[in-house]
């Protein structure tokens, strides 16, 4: 066992608070009545509504043997079914694992292994997939599973409200120092990672979020991003706008005209974007002039690299805040203010949301590097955790001794005490905000009967920020192309994010001086080609 957060340390910040979701949901409920909590294509749901809701269903977990510290794999999309859920989950303390609806059975089979959920929440059909099949695949294989519950207009979950609605049963206490929610991280290794964040540090995590934008009741939170993730679920997201009585729209997918639809509907005052997502908006509204994005506050923008060119065209042409956004599911988040000079917003990624933040950048031995020098951004406080979860040997690796997350990325100090990031230490590749681990592409290529090695790295790329490119060796280049490797990737259940962008084939691998596949080597070349 290495370092232990000490929660004690944290019990006098401001928005600190001993206490589980289920029951912040009953005080918004009491405050904030009847006001409309979230809205998805489909309906909308006051907080009075939510907390009904989420009362039936939780009572409905209970009676179908679903026990407090059980774990359950939510994989909905974005809509009003995944909040109640999420909700629900809290009251009784079950630990909702926040699958994306993208991920397939080679993820999910790598969670499923180390969280051994006890349930698993799909829903029916959402882009055209239909995941029953998949997770009545999953139950057959991992026993652990013992009930699947789907949601569709008629299906468990809806019906598993109107069930018990009206009961009010006695829910097991939840200590807002248990764990709340498993986020998935991008990884620093190729073994699947889960993050586990408490009720009190993610309740905090919002807040420090909804405060540094400046949110309150009036405001209008789109959640276009897949709401399973950090960055829409919490920095402030759903959860920080709720806590304010703000209203909370969920578009049901993320592509540019569902986005621009939303906010000229829907009156929206801030929302959360990847940079690469920006650019499409951006080309969206130059050709059409239909949508209104007047009621827009503040941009987040984050989850990868923002090109200085594209923050100052955001400033310029957009009718609101830029605010940049650096993140991490581990915890730490750090924002520029609405109130800091364009200028200043244009070129850094702002302060840490918390006080008690505590921050390093550090060079290879873990020496503090000096303003102005990139280093690798360590840190540690209130809402960053200590450790993955059950995982003993990467949280070696992955903090440091006194218990700083080693984040995996460059970053310095400017001279106005901002923090600005400058790429990655860590192979992790960052395509337009998905986090790709190289060597899970790697296991699942060398699976492929034709493929002897394969080696993949990020490769810069104008629209992506970085894409995919799998080197491979073969024996006999008839027959892989980019499609047949599609095909087989699909084929063995890997989600399409993954996907490679490009590829290439050597020969022989270019070494380093010790003899490693010599990775920056194989990006030049990808970039040549
Ligand atoms: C967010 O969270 P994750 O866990 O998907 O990814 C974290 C990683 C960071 O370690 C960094 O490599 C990259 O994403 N990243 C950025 C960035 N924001 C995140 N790289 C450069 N500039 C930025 N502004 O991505 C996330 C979580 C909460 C809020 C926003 C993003």
């Amino acid at each position: 066992m290495g370092y232990k957060k000490d929660m004690s340390k944290y019990e006098n910040l401001e928005g600190w608070e001993r206490c589980g979701f289920g029951e912040q949901l009953d005080r918004w409920a009491e405050k904030y009545g009847e006001r409309t909590a979230v809205t998805d294509s489909e309906d909308e749901i006051s907080y009075m509504e939510l907390k009904q809701k989420a009362d039936c269903l939780a009572a409905a977990f209970l009676r179908k043997g679903i026990l407090k510290g059980d774990k359950v794999l939510v994989q909905l999309p974005n809509r009003i079914s995944f909040v109640i859920v999420f909700f629900a989950l809290s009251k009784i303390g079950a630990v909702p694992i926040m699958m994306l609806p993208a991920h397939r059975e080679a993820e999910l089979e790598g969670i499923i292994e180390l969280a051994k959920p006890a349930a698993y929440i799909v829903v029916e059909k959402y882009l055209g997939f239909s995941y029953v099949p998949m997770a009545n695949a999953m139950k057959e294989k991992y026993s652990c599973i013992r009930h699947i519950f789907i949601d569709s207009e008629s299906g468990d979950i809806s019906g598993m409200i109107a069930e018990t609605c009206g009961e009010n049963g006695a829910f097991p206490a939840v200590d807002g120092y248990e764990t709340a929610v498993l986020l998935l991280s991008g990884g620093t290794t190729g073994v699947p990672k889960l993050i586990p964040r408490t009720h009190t540090d993610y309740m905090y995590n919002a807040r420090m979020s909804a405060k540094r934008c400046r949110l309150d009741s009036s405001d209008v939170y789109l959640a276009s991003l897949p709401v399973a993730h950090n960055f829409p679920l919490c920095c402030p997201g759903l959860l920080g706008t709720l806590d304010v009585g703000g209203k909370v729209v969920l578009a049901s997918a993320t592509s540019p005209d569902d986005i621009l639809d939303a906010i000229t509907e829907e009156g929206v005052t801030i929302t959360a974007l990847v940079p690469a997502m920006v650019t499409v908006c951006m080309e969206m509204l130059e050709w059409d002039e239909d949508y209104d994005i007047s009621s827009l506050r503040i941009l987040q923008v984050g989850g990868a690299m923002l090109e200085d060119s594209l923050a100052d065209k955001i400033i310029e042409e957009w009718p609101c805040k830029l605010m940049q956004v650096f993140g991490t599911a581990e915890g730490l988040l750090s924002f520029t203010s609405p109130e800091d000079e364009g200028s200043l917003i244009a070129r850094c990624q702002g302060t840490p949301v918390s006080p008690a933040d505590e921050v390093k950048i550090v060079d290879e031995e873990d020496k503090a590097v000096p303003e102005g020098v990139f280093g690798e951004l360590l840190s540690r406080g209130p809402y960053t955790i200590d450790g993955y979860y059950m995982a003993e040997e990467a949280n070696k690796k992955s903090f440091t001794p006194d218990g700083f997350y080693r984040t995996g990325d460059k970053a310095m100090w400017t001279k106005d005490g901002r923090l600005r990031l400058g790429g990655r230490i860590k192979e992790q590749i960052n395509r337009a905000g998905e986090k790709i681990m190289p060597s899970e592409i790697e296991a699942y290529l060398c699976r492929h009967s034709k493929i002897k090695e394969a080696a993949v790295v990020g490769v810069p790329d104008e629209t992506l920020g970085n894409r995919i490119c799998a080197f491979l060796v073969t024996d006999d280049e008839a027959g892989i192309d980019l499609q047949e490797i599609h095909r087989f990737l699909r084929e063995i259940g890997v989600a399409a994010y993954k996907m490679p962008d490009q590829i290439e084939w050597v020969e022989t691998w270019p070494l380093t001086s010790v003899g490693k596949i010599d990775k920056k080597a194989l990006e030049r070349m990808a970039q040549e080609k």
